[in-house]
Formats: structure tokens, sequence, C-alpha cells
């Protein structure tokens, strides 16, 4: 029952804002079905009538058939036109932007024999929310690709709130790569992609381990032909500086936001590349997402010395927490981001794997230890307590 009621709310809260969107232009009851689509659509995660009828029928406490056949019925509605739609779609995504930039991109759905052609708001963000779309059939499109690219532009046109500027870095038929090349002329950035940086490594550092020896530790040893697989996180910080003048090598960061990518990605690496030395900078928050790849690495015998940067918490939450000024919580609050209690020992959890491993508790012990990774074949694990 607790699950109905909060996701009614959610209902009424799709509701309200389809209603706020479409105004006196849609009837009430559209107005549900439509809230209804879009729920079964957020709940399923999918695009498939059934999945999201199925999704719809469980957030609402509906019958499975029925659900079903309302988003049936919804998608095959002439009432939901959905070029009218952008009417009042575009101004609300606009909102009280008056300078956007926006992007225009084909998709292509070869198994639907279909394409896709989206533009979209590029946001402060980075984000590309979309303004407005049009899905046509791909042998339609031959010669008429340019066509439905000024329809949609013609429509957004006639939608832009007055006094909003669009930006416009090409249109179609015109030049792209010199529209490109243009703008990093604007911004100082060479075509060349930039000098690359004198060659040159650390001094071997000595004493504690702190942020700053770490990346001296591993600017001093990181061999020619390297991979760097780069979740040091807080951490890893002061690391890429320190490795800008070593032998020639890739880095791999994450893709994403989402953590966890680390030890998997390095394994990835050894297992395409396994002539080259693979680094794994670790944070520790992270390697516990996904630290069964050490074990993979074993069994495979794969060329990885990863790197545990053991802060012993969820670092990098912190500071978001006291950038918004919510730091000074409770006993409670702060044992949610931190790592201890008890303490994680990463080289009886490697060595429970198969990795070798050592903590290291000074700067010299650990760039021999990563000298000696990078040297023997096979995975090994250095942890470093900060
Ligand atoms: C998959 C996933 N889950 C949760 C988060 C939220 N998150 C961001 S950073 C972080 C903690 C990172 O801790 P750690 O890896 O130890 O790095 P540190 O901040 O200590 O340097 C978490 C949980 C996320 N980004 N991705
Ligand atoms: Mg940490």
């Amino acid at each position: 029952m607790a699950r109905i009621g909060r996701e009614g709310r959610r209902y009424e809260d799709v509701r309200s804002f389809i209603g706020e969107l479409y105004g006196p232009d849609l009837h009430a009851k559209r107005v549900g079905s439509l809230a209804g689509a879009t729920l079964g659509t957020m709940t399923a995660a999918s695009l498939a009538v059934a999945l999201i009828g199925q999704a719809l029928a469980q957030a609402r406490g509906l019958k499975t058939k029925h659900a079903i056949k309302q988003v049936d019925r919804l998608l095959s509605n002439d009432g939901i036109d959905v070029w009218d739609s952008f009417a009042r779609w575009v101004p609300h995504q606009i909102g009280e932007r008056r300078d956007i930039l926006v992007a225009m991109d084909w998709t292509d759905f070869d198994d639907d024999d279909q394409a896709t052609l989206v533009l979209s708001l590029v946001t402060g963000h980075g984000r590309a929310a979309p303004l407005l779309w049009l899905t046509v059939w791909k042998e339609e499109l031959k010669n008429q690709r340019n066509d439905y690219e000024d329809a949609c532009l013609r429509r957004l046109s006639e939608l832009v709130p007055p006094g909003c500027t669009v930006h416009t870095l090409a249109r179609p038929g015109e030049d792209a790569a010199g529209a490109l090349e243009a703008l990093a002329e604007v911004l100082g950035a060479p075509g060349d992609g930039g000098a690359p940086a004198p060659s040159g490594r650390p001094e071997r550092p000595a004493g504690a381990i702190t942020a700053e020896t770490l990346a001296a530790a591993v600017g001093a040893t990181l061999p020619e032909g390297a991979i760097v697989v780069d979740e040091g996180n807080t951490s890893g910080l002061f690391v890429p500086a320190a490795t800008a003048g070593a032998p020639r090598h890739d880095w791999l960061t994450l893709t994403g936001g989402a953590i966890g990518i680390g030890l998997p990605m390095a394994t990835g690496a050894a297992v395409a590349a396994p002539e080259r030395p693979v680094l794994c900078l670790q944070a520790d928050g992270s390697a516990m997402y996904t630290l069964q790849a050490l074990w993979t690495q074993a069994r495979e015998g794969l060329n990885v010395t990863t790197l545990v940067l053991s802060n012993r918490s969820y670092a990098i939450l912190n500071m978001e927490l006291h950038r918004v000024g919510a730091d000074a919580g409770g006993p409670l609050a702060r044992r949610l981001l931190d790592l201890t209690d008890p303490d994680l020992d990463f080289c009886d959890l490697a060595r429970g794997m198969g990795v070798p491993a050592r903590r290291v508790e000074n700067a010299e012990d650990l760039t021999t230890g990563l000298a000696t990774g990078f040297a023997e074949a096979g995975p090994t694990l250095i942890e470093v307590l900060l």
C-alpha cells in the first residue's frame, strides 16, 4: 500500500506538470492518459508498449491488461499531435533563457529502418535537452534529409520566445569543419592539440606518503608505454601534473560520474594490451564497488599494478557537503561517509583473490614497490594509507 501511495503522488505530480504544460489545449482525459504513459515509461525505462503498460500497472496498482491497452490507445490517438505539442514544449524548455545554443543531430535506428532528427538545447552543464524531434523512414531520407532539417528548424524558429537569440555554429550545407576551426581560433586553441609537455620526471620522493609524494613516486617510475587507469579521485589529484613529462603513455579516466570503473577497466586494458604495464590508481571507496576484478587479474596473470589510495573515506562527498554548507551534521551523518569500523585491509582482500599485495608506509618503499610492480609479470597491489 505504501508503494501505491508513493507512486500515486508521483502520478499526480506528472499529471499536474502535463496539465500546466498544455493548459486548456488538451482535454483532461488526454492529460491523464499522457501522464499514465509518462509514468509507465519512467518506471519501465523502456519504450516497448507492453513494458510501459506493465510498469504503469505496477506503479498505480492497475490491472496489467487494462494499463497496456491504455498506453496502446494513447499511441494511436490522433488527438495528441507531437508536432503541435512542440508549441508548448519548446517555450517550456527554453524558459527564461534569452541566449540559447541548439544542437541538431540524426540518430539511425537500423533495426526499425528509421532515423530520428533531434534538435536539443545545449544547457550550461553541457547537457542536451530535447526541444523538438522528428522520426522518418530511412528510405525517405535519401533526397530529403535537408528538407526534414529545414522543417524542424522552421518549426523551432516559430516557437522560440521573442527576444531569445539562437546561436548557430553551422547550418546544414555549411562548412562544419571550417566553423570548428574558426571557433578554435577564436578560443586560441591550436589545431595541432598544443605542444607536448617537456620531458622530465620528478625526483624519487622520500619521507611520508602524501598526495604530493605519491604523485612524485608515480612520476618517477612510470614506464614507457604504460596505461594508467585513473580512479584515484581526491588522492590522485597531483598525479597528472607529476607524470606530464614521463615517457609516452595512455591515460584512461572515469567515463562519466559513476564510480567503480577502475579495477575492471584496468583488467580490460591489460587483456587488450598484454605487453604493456597497466597502473591502476584506485581510491578505496570506489575499489569496493568492483573488487572482484582482482580475481580475474590473478586468474589471467594480467600485468596490472594497483595502487590503492586508502583515505578510509568517501572524501569527495564530504567536500560536497562542505560546499553546500551541510557539513555540520551529527555523528550518524558523518558515519555514512567514513570507511572505518571496521577498517578495510586491501592487502588481505587482494591476497584472498590470489593477488600478491603489500602495504607501504613511506615514499621510498612506495617508489620501489611501483618500479617492481611495473617490471614483474602478473598483478600486484600496493596499499597506501593517507
Ligand atoms: C555508481 C556510483 N555510486 C555512487 C556514487 C556517489 N559517489 C561519488 S564519489 C563517492 C565516493 C568516492 O570515494 P572514494 O572512491 O574513496 O574516493 P575519495 O573521494 O575518497 O577520493 C560516491 C559514493 C557515484 N558517483 N557512482
Ligand atoms: Mg576514499
